[in-house]
């Protein structure tokens, strides 16, 4: 891929070039006029390149033939004394790295206070998402809530309502699981057309993470929770948005549901919730209650307002859906992706994630000319169940136009759906709980489009 000409020797061209203003409005005003016709006529000249195995030594990424002779020349990093150790502070990334950043989206109204950043999932390698670079969706702000006063209730439909201090909960047998978290509004932007320019946006409010904690259905137990008429349990939140969700007993007698307070091996993030957050594997990320302060057993869903108004989904015949809460099989190529510009043609080694909220990918397959051929890919150990599996395929660019795209099967056998077969479900005009096929468009100058195909 190209380099970035404010960062040399980066191979990806940096996100914000896409943040000012003009390339903005250029985006928009393509989408607007008529873009699609425009994708159709630039791929119909092209001849639809399959995709091949083609190993890397015959492919030949590397363009210069001797390649750089400074190489003989020993740089001053070489020959001199490096820094000390670093005991002042915590750890932080290269400065050549300044570029991978939570965004917002240029999609989106920005208001005085933020509440939703983007993971930069195209600057990504694996399945596990930096703490630093976890999306963010606060309704009501973030808190750095002090630990040693943090209290969590636990009551409704048990024997002894109970409250509990952090030091309490973390005496308690614990477990660690890679889960991934997606907002329900995930790709929200994208349901009536091409909105954003980049995976960060199209699919950036998803992360994935190793949380620790103590599974809550010890604590249920440990109040005497009545698990025969208590079928259901209010999560709420000790911000100011008041958050409230409803999690099926189910979900929770399974053993899956964590009362988490590690992420990644250290305690949560103030952004993500510290000191103790729900993990619900698999659901929606509103249900992933953070800074929780009380769960409540009941025989009914509570129907709060962050479940009766919002997350719900509009169908085609005007009913709204309730209590959508499995995220459902998605995946998308993040290389490369919209933004990026590739160098040359060549071999390029094509890498996205794939994720379930019923449980492990099965399968990814790759498309290279806009889903008339696919391929399957590489799935990267570990497959982890309701975690993100990374993918990846060799593909050669013959330097013509190409819509790549990526499309997961899940172990139910459930296959993502193009577009087309999401709006004759679902309708154009929902918000939530959009898994269609994602499509970059490579063009002949190199770079990566954000397109759809109708
Ligand atoms: N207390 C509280 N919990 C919350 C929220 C919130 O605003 N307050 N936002 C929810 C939403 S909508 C999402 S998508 C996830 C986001 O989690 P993150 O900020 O750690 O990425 O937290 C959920 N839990
Ligand atoms: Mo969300």
């Amino acid at each position: 891929m190209k380099q970035d000409d404010t960062q040399p020797g980066r191979l990806r061209k940096a996100p914000e070039n896409f943040l000012n203003r003009e390339g903005i409005k250029t985006v928009f005003a393509e989408a607007k006029n008529g873009r699609r016709d425009f994708i159709r006529s630039a791929f119909a000249a092209a001849a639809a390149s399959a995709v091949a195995p083609v190993a890397m030594s015959q492919a030949n990424p590397v363009s210069s033939e001797g390649g750089d002779a400074n190489i003989l020349n020993l740089p001053a990093h070489s020959k001199g004394l490096g820094q000390p150790v670093v005991t002042d502070g915590y750890g932080k990334p290269s400065k050549y790295e300044s570029n991978v950043q939570r965004r917002q989206s240029p999609g989106l109204t920005q208001t005085t206070q933020a509440s939703v950043s983007f993971a930069p999932l195209q600057s990504l390698f694996g399945i596990v998402t930096p703490s630093g670079l976890h999306f963010e969706r606060h309704h009501q702000g973030w808190w750095d809530i002090d630990p040693s006063k943090h209290r969590f209730m636990i009551n409704g439909m048990v024997k002894t309502p109970k409250v509990l201090t952090m030091d309490e909960i973390m005496r308690l047998p614990s477990v660690s699981r890679f889960h991934f978290i997606e907002c329900g509004a995930n790709s929200a932007t994208e349901w009536g057309n091409v909105a954003v320019p980049t995976c960060q946006y199209t699919h950036g409010m998803l992360s994935c993470s190793e949380f620790t904690g103590v599974p809550l259905i010890t604590l249920l137990e440990l109040a005497g929770a009545d698990l025969k008429n208590g079928k259901f349990v209010l999560a709420e939140g000790a911000d100011g948005s008041s958050m409230t969700r409803t999690i099926p007993m189910s979900l929770i007698t399974s053993g899956e549901v964590l009362v988490a307070y590690g992420q990644n091996g250290e305690m949560l993030r103030p952004e993500n919730g510290y000191p103790l957050r729900l993990v619900v594997p698999g659901v929606q990320g509103v249900s992933w209650v953070k800074y929780l302060r009380r769960v409540k057993v009941g025989d009914a869903p509570f129907a709060t307002k962050d479940e009766a108004v919002h997350y719900i989904d509009l169908q085609p015949d005007g009913l709204h859906r309730q209590y959508s809460n499995l995220q459902e099989c998605k995946s998308v190529v993040t290389t490369p992706s919209g933004g990026q510009v590739l160098l040359d043609k060549g071999f390029y080694n094509v890498s996205g994630l794939a994720w379930s909220g019923k449980g492990k990918i099965k399968r990814v397959d790759v498309s290279v000319d806009g889903g008339r051929n696919w391929k399957e890919a590489r799935l990267e150990s570990p497959v982890l169940s309701k975690a993100l599996t990374r993918f990846s395929t060799d593909w050669v660019w013959d330097g013509k136009p190409a819509i790549i795209q990526s499309r997961a099967i899940d172990e139910t056998g459930f296959v993502q759906p193009t577009y087309k077969q999401l709006r004759e479900v679902r309708g154009t005009r929902s918000i939530y709980h959009n898994n269609a096929i994602q499509s970059w468009l490579v063009q002949e100058n190199g770079e990566v489009k954000n397109v759809q195909l109708s």
